[in-house]
Formats: structure tokens, C-alpha cells, sequence
């Protein structure tokens, strides 16, 4: 199954599309109101998520039965929210939901060690919260839970999820905090072990946005390894938005950062600003993981959309592009130059 293809990765992990479907959205959004719904701060929204098997032995979480895929769809609240998660096990395995950053009970912890978890076939019900920045003692805060955090299996193989990791059950989890610049498109990219999102170079995500559009990254680690994130031609503020708050914000702003398993971060960029449209390259930059196949292809369309020049020659040389030990093979049977 072909899940990279790019326009359906956009539609179907954007928060701000796939309020019909039923993700939880959140309240400014969905009532066009920017911060007017500041007040509506408290909100609970239920939603329901299957988990199920998919081809090549992956599973995935999705909003609607059939609709699974790695990684699982984005969610998202508000600081301050709570979302209220039925987990459908649509699968013959033990599998579970267990979020970083967000505020929960042990019996929502999706640990196997808490007894929560999904038995196969079993459906049951999570509750993630989170709150606002608080004052503390002196000029002192506790932090609140805005952050760009992930979710993942906690229960499938063994009592870590290594299973449910290792084939897929993970996502992005988005917690703004009111005044947040919402994204125009929206970018999942998984290093899990030596894969992208599960798959390698040149199967990879193709992630498509147009000059100038608001994208967001949303950038996890999981597996057995350390990773770097590079993302070509574009560079953010190592900070919670990628954004610089203003003139003198201390935030080192940077184009590469580390990537541990159960790490996550995200930013915004403006899709090829100050250097322009073209086919833009995102890679783990450890090297003999770019090499075997941690690469993929950020394509900046011309702000009408149309294909810059020269984009069509660079995809095409990535996809002939071949990695790792088969790729070898394959140069080596077929007398390609690499
Ligand atoms: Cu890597």
C-alpha cells in the first residue's frame, strides 16, 4: 500500500481539513473566531480511533474504520483542553495509546504495567488533559502543556509497545497554546530506526506546499537509534513554535537538530523563503543513515502551484536514486553509475 502519496498526507493530517471527519478541533477553529474562544478554555471533545493491521505487517491508527495509516492522524488541542479518546482494537494483538506532554491518569497511561491497555478486540477509553502556564512562587512558572508532542503504542510485543513501534502505531499530538499561529499544511516525519515514517529513500514522503504557505513540521524520534533532522534551505528558532518572539529572543535559530527515540519537536517556515521554489531535500544527517535511505523530498511548488523548474528532473534523479545494501545489488546487476 502507497500511503506517502503526498495530497492525501496533507488532507488527511491537517487539523484545520479534517474537522468534518471528526478530529477534534480546536474551538477557534472551528468557530472562525481566532482567540474570541480564548474563554471556551475547559473544553472536552471525544473522538474515536481504530487501530488496525495494514499490508507489508504494519499496523496504524486512523479516525474512521479502514482509514489507518503510519503515522497515525495528527491530533491536536488547545492548552487547557482535554480529549477524550475511545481506542477501537480492530486487531488479534494487545495494543494500547500512550501520549507525552499531556496530563492523564495511570488508567490512561496505556501501559500494560497500569493494566491499560486494549485487549485484542476490545475497545476502550483514554483521557489526555493538559493546562495552561500557571504563576508560581516569585517571577517562577509551571510550565503548561503547549508542545509539539507525539503519541504511540505502549503494549503491543512487549510491555514498551517495542512491537506497535517498531510496525507503526505512533503520531504526531499538538498542543497549542492560545495565540498560536495555525499552519496552512501540515508535515509528519517519523525516524524510526533506519526509516522515514517506515519506509526508506526513494519510498519516502513527498511533502508538497506552495511558495510562501505556512508549514509546520512535526518531527519524532522512536526506535533503537539517535537521528539528526536536517531540513535543506530552511532554518527555525530551537524553541517550543520555531518562531523568534521578537528582535532579542535568545533562541538559537538552526536548520539541523537531534532526533532521540521518544524526542519530539516542531516548527513553522515559510515554504522557500528568501531562497525560493524548487525540490528540497529533508534527511537524517547521520551519514550512513541518509545513505541508507533516510531522505525524502520537500517540494516548494511556485506560489500558483505550477512546478518550478528543474523539480521534475531532481524527483526523478531521487527516485533512480537507490540506497543501502540491496541498492548496491541492484547498481551492481544493472551497471548503473550511482
Ligand atoms: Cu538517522
Amino acid at each position: 500500500m502507497d500511503d506517502n502519496v503526498v495530497g492525501r498526507a496533507v488532507s488527511r493530517r491537517s487539523l484545520l481539513t479534517a474537522t468534518a471527519a471528526g478530529i477534534a478541533a480546536p474551538a477557534a477553529v472551528v468557530a472562525g473566531t481566532s482567540l474570541a474562544a480564548s474563554a471556551a478554555s475547559g473544553v472536552t471533545r471525544k473522538i474515536t480511533i481504530y487501530a488496525e493491521a495494514l499490508p507489508g505487517g504494519l499496523y496504524g491508527y486512523g479516525l474512521a474504520p479502514g482509514q489507518a495509516t503510519v503515522p497515525g492522524p495528527v491530533l491536536e488541542m488547545w492548552e487547557g483542553d482535554t480529549l477524550e479518546i475511545t481506542l477501537v482494537n480492530r486487531t488479534d494483538q494487545r495494543l494500547s495509546i500512550h501520549p507525552h506532554g499531556v496530563d492523564y491518569r495511570t488508567d490512561s497511561d496505556g501501559s500494560p504495567f497500569n493494566a491499560s491497555f486494549n485487549a485484542p478486540g476490545e475497545t476502550r477509553t483514554y483521557v489526555w488533559a493538559s493546562h495552561e502556564m500557571v504563576a508560581a512562587e516569585g517571577r517562577r512558572f509551571l510550565p503548561g502543556s503547549a508542545g509539539y508532542w507525539h503519541y504511540h503504542d505502549h503494549a503491543m510485543g512487549t510491555d514498551h509497545g517495542t512491537a506497535g513501534l517498531a510496525r507503526g502505531l505512533y503520531g504526531a499530538l499538538v498542543v497549542r497554546r492560545r495565540g498560536d499561529q495555525l499552519p496552512d499544511k501540515q508535515f509528519t516525519v517519523v525516524f524510526n530506526d533506519m526509516m522515514i515514517n517506515n519506509k526508506t529513500a526513494p519510498q519516502t514522503p513527498m511533502f508538497e506546499a506552495n511558495l510562501g504557505q505556512r508549514v509546520e513540521w512535526l518531527v519524532i524520534g522512536h526506535g533503537g537509534t539517535f537521528h539528526t533532522f536536517h531540513l535543506h534551505a530552511h532554518r527555525w528558532a530551537d524553541n517550543r513554535t520555531g518562531l523568534l518572539e521578537g528582535p532579542s529572543d535568545p533562541s538559537q535559530v538552526i536548520d539541523n537538530k537531534d532526533l532521540n527515540p521518544g524526542s519530539s519537536f516542531g516548527f513553522q517556515v515559510l515554504a522557500g523563503d528568501h531562497v525560493g521554489p524548487g525540490a528540497w531535500m529533508y534527511h537524517c544527517h547521520v551519514q550512513f543513515h541518509s545513505d541508507g535511505g533516510m531522505a525524502g523530498i520537500f517540494l516548494v511548488r511556485n506560489a500558483d502551484g505550477s512546478m518550478p523548474p528543474g523539480a521534475e528532473d531532481a524527483i526523478r534523479r531521487f527516485q533512480g536514486h537507490v540506497h543501502g545494501a540491496a541498492a548496491h545489488a541492484q547498481h551492481h546487476d544493472e551497471g548503473v553509475q550511482g
